[in-house]
């Protein structure tokens, strides 16, 4: 058996801890040889239901779950760890607008900067889930300064995956059929899902299906789908959300596929002349654990206003939170 990984989970009495936790001890994430001790943060009012969550995971007595430490202290959630899911965040209260919870949240994540600044082993992986997930990652990296801008990322992959399906679904093919789609800027409305370079089984997606569907229900789709979850649902998206979080972490973990990229929020490097150091979404390829941005792909007029509607709206978001960068 491997040496255990340490793993660390905020926000982990919440719902999409309560699908992604069970995933990641059974070996989703890095395979059926790999043990790992989780690290589960919480605040303080919701440790009695982490105790819960902790009694079901012991419960299925899983081979690979070496130990499970819990706290509300982000400098012991985050001793020594590889890899930091941060799931938990503040929702958004009744009357609360989007400048209280982007203020609320910036200061949960600039706390957490801090403390894995000061604990974590220094080659950790940091998927921020917890919205506004690319801003909250904004400042998580600013307040870790001996950690480097790499070891942070944003989730897209849910938008990724919902592209992929909804290209999959009009074209009646699998999933496993579509490549090379992408999503462009914030995890927000204003995010832009792209399929100008996408393939179906090898062929050009746009030479398959309708510009006007593309532009008037593929886009509006994917960026309005966490609404229509909470709608049916009564509840927001937790179980792909858990999906797409494994997905994100796994591949930079072990590297994207031969041919294909994914979708990941990370910071910008001025490619595509999107704003240095904003936390933004581009396809992305991987390999031996380094994210490279996917360069020299075509990019027309009407991508280009798209891109920069959401580059306008996460600089509005740094905007906000500058004090705490
Ligand atoms: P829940 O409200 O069910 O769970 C959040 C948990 O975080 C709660 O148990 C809460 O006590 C905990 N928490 C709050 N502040 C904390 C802190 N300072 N330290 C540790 N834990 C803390 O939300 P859930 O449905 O699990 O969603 C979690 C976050 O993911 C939300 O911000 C949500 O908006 C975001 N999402 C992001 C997605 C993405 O694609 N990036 C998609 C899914 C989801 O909407």
């Amino acid at each position: 058996m491997k040496t255990p990984v340490d793993i660390a989970v905020t926000g982990a009495a919440g719902q999409i801890s309560y699908s992604l936790l069970f995933r990641l001890a059974a070996g989703e994430f890095l395979g059926d040889d790999q043990p790992i001790n989780l690290h589960l943060l919480e605040i303080t009012a919701a440790m009695p239901a982490l105790e819960g969550v902790v009694m079901e995971l012991n419960d299925c007595a899983y081979p690979l779950l070496n130990r499970i430490i819990t706290t509300d202290d982000p400098k012991v959630a985050f001793d020594n760890i590889d890899y930091a899911f941060l799931v938990g965040a503040r929702p958004r209260g009744k009357g609360m607008e989007r400048k209280d919870l982007l203020q609320c949240n910036a200061e949960i994540f600039s706390v957490q900067g801090k403390a894995l600044d000061e604990a974590a082993n220094k080659n950790v992986k940091v998927l921020v889930t917890g919205n506004p997930a690319n801003t909250n990652a904004l400042i998580a990296m600013n307040n870790a300064p001996n950690l480097k801008p790499e070891n942070f990322t944003a989730m897209t992959m849910l938008d990724h995956n919902r592209t992929i399906n909804q290209l999959a679904e009009k074209s009646g093919v699998k999933a496993t059929d579509v490549k090379n789609v992408m999503v462009w800027g914030n995890h927000s409305s204003t995010q832009y899902p792209d399929i100008h370079h996408a393939k179906i089984r090898g062929q050009d997606a746009l030479s398959l299906v309708e510009n006007d569907w593309f532009v008037n229900e593929l886009i509006p789709t994917v960026q309005q789908r966490g609404a229509a979850i909470i709608k049916a649902r009564g509840q927001s998206s937790a179980a792909s959300a858990a999906t797409a979080a494994i997905k994100q972490m796994r591949t930079w973990a072990l590297g994207t596929a031969e041919g294909d990229w994914v979708s990941m929020a990370v910071p910008s490097d001025g490619s595509y002349g999107i704003e240095e150091g904003l936390i933004y979404s581009f396809p992305v390829t991987v390999s031996h654990g380094e994210i490279s941005i996917v360069q020299g792909l075509d990019v027309n007029e009407f991508s280009l206003e798209k891109m920069r509607i959401s580059e306008q709206e996460l600089h509005e978001e740094k905007e906000a939170i500058k004090h705490l960068l």
